[in-house]
């Protein structure tokens, strides 16, 4: 990271930069989307109507989607039309200048955490997404930023869940509240916001179910966590993140459209992107929610968990 010691040598820190995880973490999706663009146009001496066909295909199977793909090809076709794109070996640029385009759209910098009273953070999704390890790799993460910070087990539907909660709790070296498995998710964050505020903690994060009886039960606890959360603390929640697994692809976009009707999402955790080679679907998901995207999960480890740059991902899934 650019420190140098005494005797002029980079100093030897095995620590991977956020880059670095980023590009380890596409590293499929690399080889299932821009080396097939690359291995498209190698030899060809122009773009033509096949290649572009051969290209949505690609851009498909990597689930960038149907409706974010038509659009990328829609402005690709116009330059060809203009004849400011004609070299083949500048496809791999004007698709980059696309996607960059469409992922900065979202890309605005997260809420700033004021040092009046707890910062509440929900998190949201459905089951197996990666809601627990995401609350623990953020509490980390803010944890080591200075912060002082609490975990909310307000999933009390499964007994396990709480249990794994307190895993992250000790593992990220946070406080816990939590009540008995069955107890009322809202009655938990109650008491986690009371107690909060009494010992002025700067971050609180609240794990909710991300699975109950009826899908209706679900969101209307979400929209009364909402609301307590509101009555309590000030300007709570301040963020609502919706979490959503990347190897899921199109789906995800599904359970996105629902959460965010009832629970008021203000940005999205996209996790497991080191689990599929359809990356493709952050463009996906970019451009139809118009929800920022706050973090992404590169791993199970505690602090595989990086911020968003719509700068940094296309750069890495391009890198050589
Ligand atoms: N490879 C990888 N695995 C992840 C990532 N994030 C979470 N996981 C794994 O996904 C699985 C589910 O994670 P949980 O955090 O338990 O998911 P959850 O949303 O809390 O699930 P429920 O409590 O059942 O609703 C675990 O095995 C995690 O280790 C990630 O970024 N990359
Ligand atoms: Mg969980």
């Amino acid at each position: 990271m650019g420190f140098f010691n005494l005797f002029g040598n980079k100093t030897d820190t095995k620590e991977p930069t956020v880059f670095e995880k980023i590009k380890q973490a596409v590293r499929q999706t690399q080889e299932n989307f821009t080396e097939k663009v690359q291995d498209l146009v190698v030899g060809r001496k122009e773009i033509d109507r096949d290649m572009l066909d051969e290209l949505e295909a690609i851009m498909i199977g990597a689930d960038i989607g149907v409706t974010t793909t038509e659009e990328i090809l829609d402005s690709i076709r116009d330059q060809v039309t203009r004849k400011t794109l004609e070299d083949p070996a500048q496809l791999r640029s004007a698709i980059k200048a696309e996607l960059r385009k469409i992922l900065s759209i979202n890309d605005t910098a997260p809420k700033e955490i004021a040092d009046s009273g707890p910062f509440v953070i929900l998190m949201v999704g459905v089951n197996g997404v990666g809601k627990t390890t995401t609350i623990g790799k953020l509490a980390n993460r803010f944890r080591s930023e200075g912060k002082s910070v609490m975990l909310c087990a307000a999933d009390t539907f499964r007994a396990a869940a709480i249990e794994q909660l307190e895993v992250w709790s000790t593992r990220s070296n946070v406080p816990l509240i939590k009540q008995k498995p069955g107890a009322d998710p809202s009655a938990v964050l109650y008491d986690g916001l009371q107690s909060a505020k009494a010992k002025k903690i700067d971050v609180v994060i609240v794990d909710t179910a991300g699975r109950l009886h009826t899908k209706h039960n679900l969101m209307s606890e979400l929209e009364k966590m909402t609301r307590i959360a509101k009555r309590e603390v000030a300007g709570a929640p301040h963020e609502v993140l919706l979490v959503l697994d990347a190897t899921t692809g199109q789906n995800g976009l599904t359970q996105a459209k629902e959460f965010t009707r009832s629970a008021g999402v203000t940005g999205l955790v996209l996790t497991k992107l080191d689990g599929t080679a359809k990356g493709g679907v952050v463009t996906a998901i970019a451009r139809e929610l118009k929800i920022p995207i706050r973090f992404v999960g590169v791993g199970e480890k505690i602090d595989d968990l990086v911020e968003f740059s719509a700068e940094d991902f296309v750069e890495s899934l391009f890198a050589a």
